[in-house]
């Protein structure tokens, strides 16, 4: 079952949500996202609603919001090898290789404060390359909504945009390669299962300039080294998500180092049993004095 967000990011149009449930389409009275989200049972709560309400047209998932309302977004990282290695050798010649390999191998996952829901990109949407950035990568991740009680209620696809060279230059630069306005994106919906997806998964990537595919790549869930049970759980220490966090598990691919994104650049990132998120790139302009 799939659950989708429509409406207009600034309000002008009042939100609805969308159940797809066997193939149909059903617009379900909404209260507020934020508590549809924390049902103590989604999955039976949204099978209650779809009985007796009226079928609609299908829900266009390039047209929708992405699917959070006060949810913050975390996110893992250094979670599959690939990572790991491209890490190491970015952050080789500021001595910060090393942090990576033992992250990578260490009990505690490396988890950071991704997105507020304002710097959220939806499907469609536009995603964010730093003026200030030289060499900047979408990360295609899979990405889970927790409830408040710390419990994985559905998956959807999303893209934690990293600037490598600023990352790269000093491990303490993390938040500023990772946080800033549109270097986050989500959706297409919620796919609300109550098993944990099979390691078989996909998760694929294709990024296109011009009309031609410059990068694709893909891995699955079998390469994902920690369980994201374990990872949930030491995101919950601690903290408290009285409205539900996103947590994305980490990227399983990276380009080659000469590949940077560029403006008007295409994003898609396919993770089969949820859907295609798709972004373009931009860039504000030059900043002042640089
Ligand atoms: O340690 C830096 C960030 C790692 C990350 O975002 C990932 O592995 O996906
Ligand atoms: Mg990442």
């Amino acid at each position: 079952m799939k659950l989708y967000r429509t409406g207009h990011s600034h309000g002008k149009t009042p939100n609805a949500s969308y159940v797809e449930h066997e193939g149909r389409y059903y617009r379900i009275p909404m209260d507020s996202w934020d508590s549809i989200v924390n049902h103590p049972d989604l999955a039976g709560y949204l099978v209650s609603l779809v009985v007796g309400a009226e079928r609609t047209e299908e829900v266009d998932p390039r047209k929708v919001l992405a699917p959070l309302e006060s949810q913050s977004v975390w996110a893992a990282g250094v979670t599959y090898y690939r990572s790991r290695s491209a890490r190491m050798a970015e952050a080789k010649d500021a001595g910060g290789g090393d942090f990576y390999d033992r992250v990578y191998s260490a009990k505690r996952p490396e988890l950071f404060f991704k997105a507020g829901p304002e710097h959220v990109a939806g499907p469609g949407q536009h995603v964010h390359i730093r003026r200030d950035a030289q060499w900047s990568v979408p990360e295609p991740e899979l990405t889970v909504l927790l409830d408040a009680r710390g419990q994985i209620v559905g998956y959807t696809v999303g893209n934690d945009m990293s600037s490598r060279d600023i990352e790269g230059e000093n491990p303490l630069y993390l938040p500023q390669a990772k946080v800033y306005d549109r270097s986050c994106a989500l959706g297409p919906c919620i796919l609300v299962a109550s098993e944990p997806l099979p390691a078989t998964t996909p998760i694929r990537i294709e990024i296109e300039r011009k009309g031609s595919i410059v990068f694709s790549g893909s891995t699955t869930l079998a390469e994902l080294k920690r369980p994201i049970a374990e990872m949930a759980e030491y995101l919950f220490r601690e903290n408290s998500f009285p409205h539900g966090v996103f947590l994305m598990t980490g990227t399983g691919v990276v380009p080659p180092d000469e590949f940077s994104l560029s403006v008007h650049d295409k994003i898609r990132i396919t993770i089969d049993p949820i859907g295609t998120l798709t972004n373009d790139v931009v860039q504000s302009g030059p900043l002042s004095g640089h």
